[in-house]
């Protein structure tokens, strides 16, 4: 097999003085930290949609880079060169694994079966590429969103026959993603919302795409599918309002349908922003439910109010990111790059840039994560902040009681003594002192 990305070697990490662009100054995987190796605590993904597919075409100008890989775009002969090129990529960082929508593997053709049969031929040739690597499938998908039969959406579609259509392509993502042994099965609401209440029928809608999850459930599980089912949040875009919101949204819509048990969140950074939260509160609120299951490492631009997925390079974010993770003991999922280079970074090189600025981020997230946790000024103030509650009272409160007795608590006390400061300077401070605590001033 003739190599792609010629120009390019194996990435190595080379360590944080490195100049070399194709190397990693933080991402080392095999350094152990709080106990696990760095690959083990960030298991990356490859997103084939953007890195394999996605050619910097926008609403005003076509294609600016070269996606073709030497074979004409739409035909399975250029499908298999994708997979040479994304086994080619994977390996050359060190990645084990990719993510993938149905129809990101193959062009779509008229007819499904059609479609299901060329599945089945780049399915069995990834499954040869993977033998004799570490390479696996993150999670897969089913695009139900670009084509024109999805645009009234496909669980919450008023047609019943898209239904069955959206019903056949979940069908066939479930069976690719345990044969290329998925860990996970992603539902992101693509068309799921409204633009008007005026043509909608909003409970029918959502209890129809509960009905579709639950059967994705019984299919999944009666072929051995063992992962989680992933819900992504994103508030909106391309429809006005998605009805999976945000993780607290999203939560309490599988709660409601009784699939909790089965499904957990896959939290996107980009979406969070969009939603009016930072990536970590959505973390957070997966976490303290028992559900963060993966993540879709990106970021947005605070100054544009839509989906740019591009690399993420904040290192603060990354940091909060891995400080919830840590915390929630790690992933059941890992870190996809949902992400992909800018319209003008349109050669093989900005590929690789991408994911060694994402990886080199989210490594050094990771150290810094864990040294904000060994510090452990942060975690004792919390502590501590709330140490009332370990007070007789406190105690009370916690194990049950009364209003009744609480009033008469109050009412001795006669008023409150002065409430404590939060301190959020101090916190902050103590963020950016271990942030930065190896960069030393310039010597002139
Ligand atoms: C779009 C989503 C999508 C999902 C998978 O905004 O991020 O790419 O991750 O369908
Ligand atoms: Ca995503
Ligand atoms: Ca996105």
């Amino acid at each position: 097999m003739s190599e792609i990305f010629v120009n390019v070697p194996v990435i190595k990490y080379e360590g944080k003085d490195s100049k070399n662009p194709f190397a990693f100054k933080f991402y080392d995987a095999d350094r152990v930290i709080l106990g696990k190796k760095m690959k083990e605590h960030l298991p990356f993904a490859m997103a084939w949609w953007h890195n394999l597919g996605a050619a910097g075409t926008d609403m005003f100008g076509r294609d600016t880079a070269d996606k073709s890989f030497g074979a004409e775009k739409g035909t399975m002969e250029h499908a298999k060169k994708k997979v040479d090129a994304g086994f080619e990529f994977m390996q050359k960082l060190g990645i084990e694994y990719f993510c993938f929508h149905d129809v990101d593997l193959v062009p779509e053709a008229d007819d499904i079966k059609e479609t299901n049969r060329r599945l089945d031929e780049i399915s069995d040739y990834i499954l040869e590429k993977m033998q004799g690597t570490d390479i696996k499938c993150l999670w897969g998908t089913a695009n139900m969103f670009s084509n024109p039969r999805f645009m009234n959406g496909a669980g919450s579609t008023n047609s019943a026959e898209v239904y069955c259509f959206a019903a056949a392509q979940i069908k066939k993502a479930l069976d690719l993603t345990v044969k290329l042994g998925g860990r996970g099965y992603v539902f992101w609401g693509g068309r799921e919302g409204y633009e008007t209440l005026l043509n909608t029928d909003m409970k029918f809608e959502q209890e129809n795409i509960a009905r579709l999850m639950k059967m994705a459930v019984e299919y999944g599980r009666s072929i051995g599918f063992t992962g989680d089912f992933y819900i992504e949040p994103k508030p909106k875009e391309p429809m006005k309002h998605q009805y999976d919101f945000d993780a607290a949204t999203a939560i309490g819509f599988l709660r409601q349908y009784g699939l909790d048990k089965d499904f957990k969140m896959n939290i996107e950074a980009n979406h969070a922003t969009l939603a009016g939260h930072t990536f970590r509160h959505e973390l957070r609120v997966s976490a303290i439910n028992g559900m963060l299951g993966s993540i879709d490492a990106n970021q947005g631009d605070t100054l544009l109010g839509w989906d740019t997925d591009e690399f993420p390079s904040d290192v603060y974010e990354a940091t909060m990111c891995m400080y919830e993770v840590i915390k929630a003991g790690g992933l059941t999922g890992g870190f996809n790059f949902d992400a992909k280079n800018r319209r003008s970074s349109n050669t093989y090189e900005d590929m690789f840039h991408g994911f060694i600025l994402g990886m080199d981020t989210f490594a050094l997230g990771l150290i810094k994560a864990a040294a904000i946790i060994e510090d452990g000024r942060i975690d004792d103030f919390v502590r501590e902040r709330y140490a009332s509650f370990e007070s007789e009272i406190g105690k009370e409160i916690l194990h049950g009681t009364t209003l009744q007795r609480l009033a008469a608590y109050a009412e001795k006390l006669g008023s409150t003594s002065e409430p404590a400061s939060g301190r959020q300077e101090y916190l902050n401070g103590i963020v950016n002192s271990i942030l930065f605590t190896e960069v030393d001033c310039p010597k002139k």
